[in-house]
């Protein structure tokens, strides 16, 4: 079995700062990483940014300045956002670092020298803002229906990549579950809209522009420049060294890919494009591709014209890092688009981290101070079943993680905690203290270890919150451990349950 595993978000236009969407798909990545990184022992996470074409080229130009210089500013912002947000990506690719040029070069070439590369006339309609060309079938009143922007006509001598050539390959490998090289698009939803469209038929791609200096040459004809998204495709492989010819290169031990996770918007170019421009060298192919779905702010798209686009730096401000990426999370199923607002995550954070889990923690941690002075024993013939009953919820934990189902990894968390407090208000502690002080502390013991698994998960989630309760419960065993065995139950190991800090206060 490979050990490692290899997860990628989009690497992300330098045109402007981030927003809360591209921090919803990064915190994903970043949740797998942290729980992955629990049982394997090679993980890999990339992130970057995607800096050239025309896109970013206005965007330099609307600040007077040279795109580099413009990309390096909003780079450092991406970065800041990602460090902010408790982000700890293995690597940050940049498609103007050279390793990725080479590997452009290197990877256009062998396509070329394939045969897989073909000169053409092409006329079309491109927008900018979506970086590709659109078929007037796709234009709602003569506009690009995703930016409302008029599509620019342009018609012009391109090279062409005979991607028409893979569709039939492509069809069998992403409905043939038992193919050895089976390529899985999810959620299912979306499987089944890029296979009806293949269906459909499939044109070659043009993948050269005469009149785009801010972009790579082609390698063999410099006075072409390589189409953007072909070039940030490639991203995915550069930054495991593939144009790296010694023998052991990062290349051999992460690809293929476990998942690229992105949402629908760029669903096409990495469920088709991506995998053809693989299969075209015969390079084996991402085990899956995740799209997440899609926010939208009070009905509509985030728009720097509307005014509405959300930061995630918004959310930090009032709520903090963890709770912030707990929010992101829980805010939908993963994989449905949703509406957010401020509004529904004040309700989301008060009902799940503030009375819920957050309480939870308090009441019990409380309760093991004022009835025992923190000293709580283990309770004879432990675990009970109750106790072994309710943390077979952990069973699927992994499973979660490994479908990308994060929303559903979270659901455990939120679950164990709902038990816990009904658990408590069940047995009532405070009637226990009055009459028998040994069931009180098996009820309490019981709960710490319901806290203890929270935590557990919460190393994933809320990192920094997972570490605080780790100290408040005096907890001495490796988080790390205690995830990688969660099929074996583990008694605490601490002897002193401290006093709590407030985890989640009530926002009113
Ligand atoms: O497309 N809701 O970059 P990009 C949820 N550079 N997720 C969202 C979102 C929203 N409203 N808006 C953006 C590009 N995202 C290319 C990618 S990869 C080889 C090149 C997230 O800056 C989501 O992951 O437009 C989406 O696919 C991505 O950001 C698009 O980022």
């Amino acid at each position: 079995m490979k050990d490692s595993y290899y997860i990628t978000t989009p690497i992300y236009y330098a045109n402007d700062v981030l927003h809360i969407g591209h921090t919803y798909t990064t915190v994903a990545a970043d949740i797998i990483t942290r729980w992955k990184k629990n049982s394997v022992n090679n993980v890999f996470f990339l992130t970057g940014s995607d800096e050239h074409g025309s896109k970013i080229c206005e965007a330099a130009k609307e600040k007077n300045k040279e795109p580099l210089a413009y990309c390096n500013e909003i780079v450092d912002s991406f970065k800041n956002t990602w460090q902010q947000l408790n982000i700890e990506y293995t690597s940050f690719i940049r498609t103007t670092d050279t390793v990725h040029i080479l590997t452009v070069e290197k990877f256009i070439q062998a396509l070329y020298d394939n045969g897989d590369i073909y000169k053409s006339n092409y006329e079309g309609l491109y927008c900018v803002p979506c970086e590709k060309f659109l078929s007037p079938t796709e234009l709602v009143n003569d506009l690009c229906p995703d930016h409302n922007t008029k599509p620019v006509k342009q018609c012009e001598e391109n090279y062409f990549f005979r991607l028409s050539k893979y569709r039939d390959q492509l069809i069998e490998l992403i409905t043939n579950k038992n193919h050895l090289q089976h390529f899985d698009i999810l959620p299912e939803q979306r499987r089944n809209e890029v296979l009806g469209k293949l269906k459909l038929g499939l044109d070659d791609i043009s993948i050269s522009r005469t009149n785009l200096p801010w972009a790579i040459p082609l390698p063999f004809d410099k006075s072409q420049t390589i189409y953007v998204w072909i070039d940030a495709l490639l991203n995915y492989i550069s930054a495991i060294g593939y144009a790296d010819d010694s023998e052991k290169t990062q290349f051999k031990k992460f690809w293929p890919a476990d998942v690229h996770l992105l949402a629908k918007d760029i669903l096409w170019f990495h469920s088709v494009i991506w995998p053809a421009m693989l299969l075209a060298l015969k390079l084996p192919l991402p085990a899956k591709v995740f799209s997440h779905g899609f926010f939208t702010v009070e009905g509509q798209k985030m728009s720097k014209t509307i005014g509405n686009v959300l930061h995630a730096e918004d959310l930090v401000k009032i709520y903090g890092v963890d709770a912030t990426r707990f929010l992101l999370l829980t805010a939908f199923p993963f994989g449905s688009d949703g509406d957010i607002s401020l509004a529904l995550f004040k309700e989301k954070y008060n009902a799940h981290l503030a009375n819920n889990i957050g309480n939870f923690v308090s009441r019990v941690t409380n309760m093991a101070q004022k009835y025992f002075n923190g000293k709580v024993t283990i309770p004879e013939n432990w675990p009970d079943p109750e106790i072994t009953e309710i943390l077979k919820i952990l069973e699927p934990a992994d499973t979660h993680i490994s479908n990308v189902r994060v929303d559903s990894f979270i659901e455990i968390m939120i679950s164990l905690s709902s038990w816990g407090n009904l658990y408590i208000d069940k047995n009532a502690p405070w009637q226990l203290a009055k009459t028998d002080m040994k069931a009180l502390e098996k009820v309490l013991y019981n709960a710490l270890i319901i806290i203890k698994y929270i935590a557990v998960l919460s190393s994933a989630v809320m990192p920094e919150s997972a570490v605080k309760i780790w100290k408040t419960i005096d907890e001495k065993q490796d988080i790390q451990e205690c995830a990688r065995n969660l099929a074996k139950l583990s008694p605490l190991t601490g002897s002193n349950v401290n006093k709590p800090e407030i985890l989640f206060p009530k926002i009113l």
